[in-house]
């Protein structure tokens, strides 16, 4: 079954997915990503993530040889901006960022990857990217030149959603950037969850079990977690516990 359609389906079901993101500038020692990889084989992640907002390595193809070595779970590139295509991923997060007013982000970036997009067997998953205030100014809002949604203001999130969804964007992602200093706040991912009726995906600054069983409570169909797993990775057998948790739930009450 396609990325999309598994994700469609479990939302449908309540059922919740995990992601790790890695982001090939941040991986310096390959011995470290081999392990994150197995931890993530054991804990039954769902998928991978990979890209950054700024790359300055040229390894991106080299972390997907490594995962696709070892294991099993769908490659999805998360790329901070056209250059960042690998072929050898299984799909690609098609971002346009609602949130902000950078048209290069918006189509820009959209029109060049295109073509290259049509001569790869990669599945293209068109989502609305939103950028939400955490605190300190994030790499994400700097790169891309965007001011972030402020924290507290649910109705404009919850209106950018459905915007993203009346264009036809099949996924929306919630993310504080990475390494947030506060991750998104549970009515601000109800109150968008209520908003729209595709899967919605919630990031940056998960970095313990209680955050992320919060961002699943508040309505989260699939949490990314990257940066505290490069400190450490044995923090993913406990949020994927959570995961796995509420999915033994779901299953309970069918
Ligand atoms: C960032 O949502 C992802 O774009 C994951 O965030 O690295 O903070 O876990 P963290």
């Amino acid at each position: 079954m396609k990325i999309l359609e598994t994700l469609q389906q479990r939302h449908r079901q309540r059922a919740k997915s995990i992601a790790v993101l890695i982001d090939p500038d941040k991986v310096d020692d390959s011995a470290k990503l081999k392990y994150l990889i197995n931890v993530a084989s054991e804990n039954c992640v769902d998928f991978f993530f990979v890209g950054g907002s700024l790359i300055t390595t040229s390894n991106m193809a080299e972390v997907i040889q490594s995962i696709k070595e070892d294991v099993n779970i769908p490659v999805v590139l998360f790329p901070g901006s056209s250059q960042q295509i690998d072929p050898s991923a299984d799909a690609i997060l098609f971002l346009s960022l609602i949130s902000g007013r950078n048209p290069d982000l918006l189509i820009g970036q959209h029109v060049q990857a295109a073509p290259i997009l049509k001569n790869s067997r990669l599945e293209i998953l068109p989502t609305g990217y939103m950028l939400v205030s955490s605190g300190r100014t994030t790499s994400v809002a700097y790169i891309s030149n965007t001011t972030p949604i402020p924290e507290d203001k649910y109705s404009l999130a919850a209106c950018t959603a459905l915007a993203g969804e009346m264009l036809g964007l099949r996924l929306i992602y919630l993310d504080a950037g990475s390494g947030a200093e506060r991750e998104i706040n549970a009515r601000m991912i109800s109150t968008v969850r209520k908003s729209v009726s595709v899967p919605l995906i919630v990031g940056g600054g998960i970095n313990t079990s209680q955050k992320a069983q919060a961002a699943l409570e508040a309505g989260a169909d699939m949490i990314v977690i990257g940066n505290s797993l490069e400190k450490n990775p044995d923090l993913l057998t406990e949020i994927s516990e959570k995961v796995y948790d509420w999915n033994q739930n779901v299953e309970a009450k069918k």
